[in-house]
């Protein structure tokens, strides 16, 4: 991959830890962090000021690093988004335009997380296809939908090497999920070690497909990396690790914490969102095109959790 990068809305909950691996990978200097928030006093390496719907603040960061890769990670996530749709449009569309403009004119590769947000109701849930009906009925996913659709347009018409995934929920340890429908997997953690007790905003029965932040890091590096000539599709390439339903999950957690108790208070906004997702993504195009592999699966995501976060958070009362 061409070095230098940039990582836009860095301090979210994938920037902040995948800043850190593609630093590991390619040298702190190597990586410019960048978000609308500053970092914690005492953060290492290079980071600037970007607000990504500011084409200028871009085009000036480019290109006083001589950037060759944007990692495009500002925006506003599903539940966020469907409480304020105007601003999620301008943010998530406009920051994307506007990336994609500065990487056309600067001759910069583009990565570009879509979502298992940008399927909707009427796209087949179990094993959805990598090329299928996609009719989202968000705010999140109308803008994931053209996302994608724009990166594809922006690689045809202006050999923009542009690139991407469809995450599913992603669970880690590290900065908080930022606004979305699957944070109760995240969430559910802090609340067993904490309390033993966790109130779940979906339903027992949701089904989600999810994936744990070391495989993400693989995932968006990989894709990178690969050589383009063996890719058939380019942006959003289905990936997925494992999936479960909070009662599954809750069962997971009780393997190590016996007392632990799930009970339900359903969001109905973040519940609606949930039934319009697939329950289960065919991610065969991803491994056959570039090798997609995870590693974790739900017993050693749940361990791995209760270790790292174990030694973070204490158990009250
Ligand atoms: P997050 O909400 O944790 O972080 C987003 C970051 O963007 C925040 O630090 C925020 O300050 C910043 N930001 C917001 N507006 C900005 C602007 N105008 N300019 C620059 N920065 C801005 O989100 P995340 O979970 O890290 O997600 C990153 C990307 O991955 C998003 O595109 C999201 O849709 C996608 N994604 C995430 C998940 C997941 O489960 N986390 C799953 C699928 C796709
Ligand atoms: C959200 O729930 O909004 C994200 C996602 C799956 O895109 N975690």
């Amino acid at each position: 991959m061409n070095t230098k990068i940039l990582v836009t809305g860095a301090l979210g909950q994938i920037g902040s830890e995948l800043v850190n691996a593609l630093r590991a990978r390619y040298g702190e200097e190597a990586v410019v962090a960048s978000d609308i928030r500053m970092p914690p006093r005492g953060t290492d390496g290079p980071f600037d000021f970007v607000d990504c719907t500011n084409q200028r603040s871009l085009q000036e960061v480019i290109r006083r690093h001589d950037v060759r890769t944007i990692y495009h990670l500002a925006a506003l996530l599903s539940a966020v988004a469907e409480s304020k749709p105007q601003v999620a449009w301008d943010v998530n569309m406009g920051g994307l335009y506007r990336v994609l403009e500065v990487a056309r004119e600067t001759r910069c590769a583009v990565f570009f997380p879509s979502s298992i947000g940008a399927f909707g109701p009427d796209t087949p849930p179990d094993h959805t296809p990598q090329d299928t009906v996609q009719r989202p009925v968000t705010m999140y996913g109308v803008t994931k939908v053209a996302g994608e659709l724009l990166c594809d347009y922006y690689h045809h018409r202006f050999r923009v090497d542009t690139r991407g995934v469809r995450f599913p929920g992603l669970i880690s340890h590290g900065a908080p999920p930022g606004g979305g429908t699957t944070d109760y997997a995240v969430e559910i953690f802090h609340e067993a070690i904490r309390h033993r007790h966790y109130t779940c905003f979906l339903g027992p029965d949701t089904r989600l497909d999810m994936m744990y932040m070391p495989d993400a890091m693989k995932a968006a590096i990989e894709v990178m990396e690969v050589d383009p000539s063996r890719l058939v599709h380019r942006n959003a390439f289905n990936v997925t690790a494992m999936n479960f339903t909070p009662e599954e999950l809750a069962a997971e957690i009780r393997k190590h914490i016996p007392d632990f108790k799930i009970d339900y208070n359903v969001d109905p906004v973040r519940q609606a969102i949930a039934d319009s997702w697939p329950n289960s993504l065919d991610d065969r195009a991803a491994r056959e095109e570039w090798g997609w592999n995870p590693e974790y699966g739900l017993a050693a995501m749940v361990q791995d959790m209760l270790e790292n976060l174990g030694k973070k958070l204490k158990p009250v009362g």
